[in-house]
Order: structure tokens, then sequence, then C-alpha cells
């Protein structure tokens, strides 16, 4: 049987059949890059995903399920006074399993950020801070500070802690960042610590379930959802050593712990020992960090418990009574209000567990403009359309929760460490201005906290190579700051003084 009537076979079977539509008008070379598109795409997992996400059953819990809050001692906080001894012995716990090299982070860096309208990975973008510093640059000074702090702390060797870094890239999203990390020489990192893997893709569907053709020779695909980390960690990292996965790379450097989180967020505490500390205190299988939500039409997804299990309620999913509802006990306060902020930990053995029960995850349903090229169409020319005509599926990173049996939620205070970038410039939320806005605000605060006074209208920068958050400015007691700049040593803010 040839490869053609093979996967037209298969095709039909999947009740898929159109996508050889073009079939008799297409070349030769057209014809190959069809059957390489489609051999590319596994037709029945993707058709059994859309089944379950459209038609979901009471187990897989889509719809409108009803939720509840979650009980108080799977909670703690790190904000108010009362916490600062736990935070600190959480920290050192923390760091303890970093300086052993059990520490590990992911970031999600596979999303299109359509909402952006610019093409590049968000990571690769400049807020504007007085440095120019990208947002994965921050990221990984961030990570080559706390080496050098748990180093210093635990009296190891320089250069003797590695927090291996792993980026999920998608499809769309891998070239640019990969050339990004090159040129920029990964931005100090070595670069065997930066492991790059990609995270999945399906087709596009119709409302009644065709997969959408995006041109004569290619299904319309997006890249899986942010959850997409539980099937990319499992895959080979090069197509020249099929063993070595993401997870496997995991367990022959021996971590144990990973801290995944969104790569838009400039405040995030990439690798944080008060998480992961937190976390091995709690023996967690995984955790979520969370805000208190601002208000009910925030873009966050909550905690809470569906059918007795955690999960997370997307701010696209949930109900308006569910997000507008009170807490009986607090009724200033939302009933729904532990929003989570896109940072997780898991245990690298319940990441190995994922596998086993994936199948009865239900992916999530979002309806998008998918350019499409319609089957009638004789020229074959691709269509933009102007509103949602096809639908994406996507997993997203908290869906296996709901298997795990031990999970923790740990708030944080908003301001220190969550300012996301959602949106273009001029917006005046959640924008390059408000994360920048929002950088500079924190470090005159770590300033002030070491004893030091900003005058007004000084912006001072500090490089995440100073400090992690807020430790090691001893040296800035007392100053006081005159002149605005940027900083990458403690020695330099004497000039500044
Ligand atoms: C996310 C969370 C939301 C809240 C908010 C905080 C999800 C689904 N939603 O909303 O609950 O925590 O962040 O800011 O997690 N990504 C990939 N691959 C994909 C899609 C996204 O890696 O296929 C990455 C993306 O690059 C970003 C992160 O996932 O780093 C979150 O992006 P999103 O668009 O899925 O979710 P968002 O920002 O609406």
């Amino acid at each position: 049987m040839s490869s053609y009537e093979r996967l037209k076979e298969r095709y039909l079977a999947a009740n898929q059949s159109h996508v050889f539509t073009y079939w008799d008008r297409l070349n030769e070379k057209e014809r190959d890059e069809l059957l390489h598109n489609l051999n590319k795409i596994d037709i029945e997992r993707a058709n059994r995903i859309f089944a379950k996400s459209t038609h979901p059953t009471s187990e897989s819990g889509n719809g409108q399920p009803s939720i509840e809050p979650f009980p108080d001692d799977s909670f703690d906080t790190t904000i108010g006074e009362e916490s600062v001894a736990n935070v600190e012995s959480w920290r050192k716990i923390g760091l303890d399993a970093i300086g052993a090299g059990k520490v590990g982070a992911l970031l999600m860096a596979g999303g299109q950020g359509t909402r952006l309208g610019n093409s590049d990975p968000k990571g690769c973008y400049d807020i504007g801070l007085p440095s120019h510093k990208p947002l994965f640059q921050i990221q990984a000074e961030r990570i080559l500070r706390l080496q050098t702090l748990a180093e210093r702390e635990l009296g190891k060797p320089v250069g003797s802690v590695i927090v291996p870094w792993y980026v999920m890239t998608s499809r769309p999203t891998r070239p640019a960042t990969v050339a990004f990390f090159e040129k920029h020489q990964y931005f100090g990192l070595s670069r065997s610590n930066v492991i790059f893997f990609e995270q999945g893709t399906l087709p596009c569907f119709s409302p009644d379930g065709k997969v959408i053709m995006a041109s004569p020779t290619e299904i319309a695909t997006a890249p899986d959802g942010n959850g997409g980390y539980y099937a990319g960690l499992r895959a080979p990292l090069s197509p020249s050593d099929p063993d070595h996965t993401g997870l496997s790379d995991l367990k022959s450097r021996g971590v144990e712990y990973l801290h995944a989180y969104a790569v838009d967020n400039c405040l995030v505490r990439v690798a944080d020992p008060v998480f992961v500390g937190y976390n091995i205190w709690k023996h967690a299988d995984c955790a979520a960090k969370v805000i208190p939500k601002a208000t009910p039409d925030e873009g966050l997804g909550v905690i809470a418990l569906k059918g007795g299990v955690f999960t997370v309620v997307e701010y696209t999913e949930i109900t308006r009574e569910q997000a507008e509802r009170k807490d009986p006990n607090h009724p200033d306060r939302l009933a729904f209000r532990a929003g989570s902020i896109a940072n997780f930990f898991y245990t690298r053995t319940f990441l190995e567990e994922v596998e086993s029960f994936e199948s009865q995850l239900a992916f999530h349903i979002a309806q998008k403009k998918v350019p499409y090229c319609p089957v009638d169409n004789p020229t074959g020319e691709t269509i933009k359309p102007s509103k949602p005509n096809g639908i994406k599926l996507e997993l997203f990173a908290f869906d296996a929760f709901s298997f795990a049996k031990r999970v923790f939620v740990l708030e944080v205070d908003r301001k220190e460490e969550f300012s996301p970038f959602k949106n273009p410039p001029g917006t005046g939320y959640e924008d390059p201005d408000t994360s920048r806005t929002a950088i500079l605000a924190q470090q005159k605060r770590f300033l002030q906290r070491a004893g030091a006074s900003v005058a007004d209208g000084v912006v001072i920068e500090i490089s995440p190579l100073v400090s992690y958050a807020g430790e090691g400015l001893e040296a800035a007691k007392g100053k006081t700051y005159v002149r605005s700049g940027f900083v990458e040593s403690v020695e330099e803010l004497d000039g500044l003084a």
C-alpha cells in the first residue's frame, strides 16, 4: 500500500477525508508536502481529545460544575509579620535543596502572545528598563544570582551549584527563542544547563469536529496549551538521542523539585527557595502560588475544589455567579479569591506519574480565529476570518492537580511577585509600562528596606545579579541616592549616592 493510500484510509476512518480535497489539483511536490504533514499528526488521538473536550463526561469535568473553596489546612501565606519566621525557615529548606542540586526551573514559553500583536516570543521583549534587559535575561540573571546565593550561604565552591532551566517552546516560538539565547550567549548561564524542549501541537477543529485546512497541503495546528509540558517532558530532546528526554534529564541530574512559571511575569522569583522549601516541608506533590484576586473579572484562574479534588477554574471558564460569590465568613472577600499566578511546584515523581492518568484529562476549548482554506475554494487561498471560526484545544498546566494526593497553596504579596505583561504598550493595564513600573518600584523598596533613601524622581534599576529578593544591599544602609541609573554590582550604587 502506498503512503497515500494508507493515509487516505486512516483519515477516512477518522472521518477527516476532506484533507484530500485538493489532491487532484496538487503537483508532485505539494502532494509530498501534504502526505508529510498528515503523517506527522496523530489524527485518532486528536479526534479523541476533541470528542472528550466537547462532550465532557461528569468525571472529565469541563462545563459548568459546582465548585467549592479548598480547605484551610492546604493553605499558607507569606504575607504579614506573623509569617516572617515561616518564610525564613522555608527559604532555608529551599536553599539547601538548591545547594544539593535538587531544584530546577521550568519556563512556559510556548504561547504565541496573540494579544500583543507581536510575533516575537514574549521573553525577547524589552519592557523599557534603563538596562533594556529583555524578560529572558531578567529570569536568567535571577537563576545566576540564586546559584551564587546558595554557594555563599552554604559555603560551596563558586560554580558548583546549578539550577537547570527547562525552557518549553512550541513550534511557533522555538526557532526565535533558541536564536535569541544563542545571540545573547545564554545570558551568562552555561549552555548545557539550559534545556529547550518542545510542547506538542494539535489540529484546530471546526465546531462540527472537522480539522481545519490552513492551506491545500496543511492542517491548521496550534500549540496544545501550557500543560504541554507533561507530554513535552517525555519527548526526546533531540531526534538523534531518543532516550534523552526532559524527564530523563531531570533524573540524571538528580533534580527532584521543579518550579514551573509563565514567561510574562517580570517579578517572577525563578526557582523561588521559599516556595520550593514550603512544598518540601509539606511533602507536596504539586502546589500553586496565589495572590488575592483583586476583582471578580481579573484574568486569573482560581484554586478551588471540584468534586472534592483540587482544580484551577480558569478565568475564561468560571461563571459570573462563581466569580462574584462572597465568602460567607468574610463578606468583604471573594469566595474564590486564591488567584493563580501561573507558578507551580512539582516533584519529579509526580511529573513521572502524569502519563498514567493523562488520557483522563479533558482539554479546554478556545474559540479562535483560525486562518483557513475552504474546501470549495478553487484558488486554494487562505482566508483570515474576522470572527472565531474554529476551536483550539489546550491542556492547562494545573489540569493534573486533580490527580495529585498532596496539593498546597501558598499566598504571596502581589506587589513583590506578580506583574504580568499581557497587552501591547499604551494599554495601561498589564503592559510593558506597568511591568517596568512594578520592577522599579520594587527595587526602590529593596533600597529603602536596606536603610537607604531614594530622592524624589530618582529611578534606580538593580541587576538581578546583585539582589534576588532584596538581599545583598547592606552597603546601601544610610545612603541617599540622588541620581538615576542602573547597576550591575553593589559597588556601582555608590556612584548614584
Ligand atoms: C495564565 C493562567 C491564568 C493566570 C494568568 C496569570 C493558564 C491557562 N492561565 O493566563 O490562570 O494564572 O496566567 O498571568 O495557565 N503557554 C505555553 N504554551 C501554550 C500556551 C501558553 O507555553 O500553548 C505559556 C505562555 O507563553 C505563558 C503561559 O503559558 O507563559 C500562560 O499563558 P496563557 O495564554 O496560556 O494564559 P493566560 O496568560 O491567559
